[in-house]
């Protein structure tokens, strides 16, 4: 999706526009991709923008640079603080998505980080339907990747990092490649893991499953939680579990959570088509009360907007 550029990119305290906001060719994270970063997104509410779950997202990025062992220069209420008045800065009045990153700056080669800059941007733009408007709608095609999620002992599962990323892209190439939407990930013990940059859910008999975070070291999602949230207050019940890639084919409904993608509902798996092939009751309901959750339309996930 091409970048639709904004006016200005916080930068480590300072505002600097768009095209200014660049880094030397020998940053360390460019090299061996030690580094965080979060993905929000602000939305168009009644009253004005709105960040979603800011806290929680400034709070992820902190244990993901804890994980790594990088201090970050800002307290999370200095970056909380920053994130608003980039959104305000730029006049993202119909919303945004929200980049923050942490990255080690230039100054150290070798694979030391610990000598390393540390530098923090926050970017926004605006960022339409992540799987496409007509996934949103009706369903998009996944395909077990050939390509195994991190074990958490060789990367750290619970952190967002830089070059964490890259098994995701591998992931992203050969599924669409195959002329697929999205990968769905197994771990290495043939557990359902996650998507490139989503978490995934099924229903089977009006319950709802996901794959516990723990397990099958996929990232625990804030939109997961928000999505749990949601399904609980409309009284369904859901289970985190063990799920294998059958449980996706045989399943009643599944669909994918992530801020980039938001809800989306899953078509087919490896070719077989899942439910009906169209957005199921449960997804549906899921989506239409997320949907109304971030757009500040439901009073009793108002504590969860920051309005800048
Ligand atoms: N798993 C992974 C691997 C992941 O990257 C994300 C977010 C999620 C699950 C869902 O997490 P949450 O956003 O907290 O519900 N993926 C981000 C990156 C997208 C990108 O292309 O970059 C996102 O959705 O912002």
């Amino acid at each position: 999706m091409p970048l639709t550029p904004t006016t200005a990119i916080w930068m480590d305290g300072e505002f600097v526009a768009w095209d200014d906001a660049k880094v030397h060719v020998l940053s360390h994270t460019m090299h061996y991709g030690s580094g965080a970063f979060e993905g929000i997104r602000a939305y168009k509410t009644s009253r004005g923008p709105a960040i979603f779950r800011l806290e929680e997202h400034i709070v992820r990025l902190f244990n993901s640079a804890k994980i790594f062992m990088i201090d970050i220069p800002f307290t999370v209420e200095e970056l909380m603080e920053a994130t608003s008045e980039t959104v305000r800065r730029n006049d993202m009045a119909e919303g945004c998505y929200i980049r923050p990153l942490v990255y080690l700056g230039y100054g150290e080669m070798g694979l030391n980080p610990l000598p390393c800059p540390v530098n923090v941007a926050i970017a926004v733009w605006p960022w339409g339907a992540y799987l496409g408007e007509d996934g949103l709608n009706h369903g998009i095609n996944l395909k077990i990747s050939s390509w195994v999620r991190h074990n958490p002992n060789s990367m750290p599962t619970a952190a967002k990092g830089v070059g964490m990323y890259v098994n995701s892209s591998l992931a992203k190439i050969e599924a669409i490649k195959a002329g697929y939407d999205e990968a769905v990930l197994l771990a290495e013990d043939g557990q359902v893991s996650e998507c490139t940059g989503e978490n995934l859910f099924v229903v089977r008999n009006g319950v709802i499953y996901t794959p516990d975070s723990s397990g099958a070291g996929a990232l625990e999602g804030i939109t997961q939680d928000t999505v749990t949230t949601i399904a609980h207050d409309l009284g369904y019940e859901v289970r985190e579990t063990t799920l294998v890639r059958t449980d996706l084919y045989t399943a009643d409904e599944a669909f994918l959570t992530g801020t980039a993608a938001e809800v989306v509902p899953v078509r087919s798996v490896d070719d077989r088509i899942v439910g009906t092939g169209t957005p199921g009751p449960l997804t549906s309901a899921i989506q239409q009360h997320y949907f109304a959750a971030v757009r500040g339309e439901l009073p009793q996930y108002e504590h969860w907007l920051t309005v800048v």
